[in-house]
């Protein structure tokens, strides 16, 4: 594919646009057609120490500036969101590939964010609490801790990057972001909204490049004290054994295994729509994609006929086109790697029930485009009940009860999303408190979070951090602890207020 014509973009390091070092680049293509969309900095190590050097220094003022105007910046931020949200869907539908509607939710869900992170510039709540001394004030308060390294996925490549960047500059840190390398465009004009804003040179930097090189060094730079990383569990473990050695704080939120339980009792069309919406939607690539469904023994047949139905009813295409269902995959990698998990739920033994082929006709073949692929007779430890496939493809197992179900749903490696379809109360109330998952959905598919309730997982999902909601303000900041003694006299704690025992 030709390159000329395609605009070139720059890193943003300390309030410039600046070329990588090295002089090298690479290029960010539509998955529906192949088209050339930019040319990127291909940054280096270098690159990459001058961004941090550049938010190392801004921290110090960044930090003094009162949360409620570093607030008022992100409103400002979120309302240009607003303002731009038909364009920056519309490039997100060309360069990730996801639908129209998904992609505008996308963008939504940055401005739902960043309205939610910048009113925190007014609440920020720490505790006072009573000193067991007479004359002694005791609170707690949040402060920032430095400089964030924000490492990014393509999947959400706008609302993810809100929900790092959002809550850790309302802090008061500073941030280097190194975006995924298949969605630097959307990472760049999220940047660039920020600069219009007029967020401060050095506060928020953006580097490109590859994940092995300039991600890493971020991940190891010892002025970097907190690393957020979305992305696989494989990857996920690399960046906590790299930062390891430094002792810095690192949030990771890794892969799912989503499973979503059909009860006898349950809606069945409800349930259909809750799968296909979870399953399909995104192409399946969300960490929180249903990509197991567990049906118990009456819906089972029920559920395999009209989701074989629904799901071939499902058209493909470039998500530009609003007659489209079902966009793209992000590359060739991800294409091979899903189509491998067709071929290894075959060797298991599984039923492939509809889909399972790379989609060629009427010009798809210039494109990514995989058709929806539904697998039944799937039993509980088979590869594709227990690996994260991150594409159009989901499982079909068979339970007798709610616990069962709930003991299959359970076993797995990871623990984000899980959901329930049943109009029993008592069986949905077991679920809540049973289901091994940071988030549960009853009546509902396994996507759809929103942004004011702690988003994250259990087991190796992550490593027991969230984001949004209050609990990303523990991440982004430490607990200070603050004793103010206006007694006149030195108190001794726990032994002056005590009766000490006689000699
Ligand atoms: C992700 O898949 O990484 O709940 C994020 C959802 C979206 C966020 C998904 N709001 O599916």
């Amino acid at each position: 594919m030709a390159t000329t014509g395609a605009k070139t973009y720059r890193n943003y390091i300390g309030g410039e646009w600046v070329e990588a070092a090295s002089g090298e680049s690479f290029e960010t293509r539509n998955p529906a057609t192949g088209e050339t969309l930019g040319v990127f900095p291909l940054s280096s190590t270098e690159d990459m120490d001058r961004a941090v050097e550049a938010a190392k220094a801004a921290f110090e003022e960044w930090r003094l500036v009162p949360a409620p105007k570093r607030g008022e910046l992100l409103f400002r931020v979120a309302q240009m969101f607003a303002e731009r949200k038909d364009e920056l869907t519309e490039q997100m539908v060309r360069e990730m590939g996801k639908v129209r509607a998904e992609a505008a939710g996308d963008v939504q869900e940055a401005i739902d964010m960043t309205f939610y992170m910048a009113a925190e510039g007014r609440r920020m709540f720490g505790h006072t609490t009573p000193s067991e001394l007479p004359d002694k004030f005791m609170m707690s308060t949040r402060n920032p801790v430095g400089v964030v390294g924000a490492i990014t996925p393509w999947n959400f490549p706008i609302a993810i990057p809100s929900w790092k960047i959002a809550p850790a500059l309302v802090c008061g840190n500073t941030v280097v972001f190194k975006p995924a390398e298949d969605t630097p465009l959307l990472a760049g004009l999220f940047v660039e909204i920020f600069e219009e804003a007029g967020l401060p040179p050095g506060v928020l930097n953006i580097v490109h490049g590859a994940g092995e090189t300039v991600g890493e060094h971020l991940v190891k730079h010892p002025d970097v004290p907190l690393i957020s990383f979305t992305g696989s569990r494989e990857v996920g473990a690399q960046v906590q054994t790299n930062a390891g050695p430094y002792l810095k704080n690192v949030h990771l939120e890794l892969g799912g295994k989503n499973a979503i339980i059909v009860m006898d009792d349950a809606d069945v069309d409800l349930a259909v729509d809750g799968i296909l919406w979870s399953a399909f939607g995104t192409s399946g690539q969300r960490c929180t994609a249903a990509s197991r469904v567990i049906a118990n023994r009456t819906v089972y047949d029920a559920l395999c006929s009209r989701l074989v139905e629904r799901a071939e009813g499902m058209r493909l295409g470039d998500g530009l086109d609003d007659a489209t269902d079902v966009g793209p995959v992000i590359n060739q990698a991800a294409l091979e790697k899903i189509h491998s998990y067709t071929g290894i739920g075959k060797d298991e033994g599984a039923k492939l029930l509809t889909g399972g082929e790379v989609a060629t006709e009427n010009g798809l073949d210039r494109g990514f485009f995989y058709r929806p692929t539904v697998f039944a007779d799937v039993e509980p430890g088979m590869r594709i009940a227990q690996e994260e496939i991150f594409g159009p493809t989901t499982a079909l197992i068979r339970a007798s009860g709610v616990d069962e179900a709930i003991r299959i749903a359970n076993g797995v490696k990871y623990g984000l999303s899980s959901s329930i379809f049943t109009r029993d109360v008592n069986k949905a109330f077991k679920a809540m408190r049973d289901l091994k998952t940071g988030i549960t959905y009853i009546n509902a598919g396994t996507t759809g979070a929103e942004v004011h309730l702690p988003f994250g997982g259990t087991k190796d999902t992550g490593n027991g951090h969230r984001e949004a909601g209050q609990a990303a303000l523990d991440f982004y900041t430490e607990w200070k602890s603050i004793y103010v003694d206006y007694s006149g006299k030195l108190q001794r704690a726990q032994i002056d207020n005590v009766e000490q025992p006689a000699p």
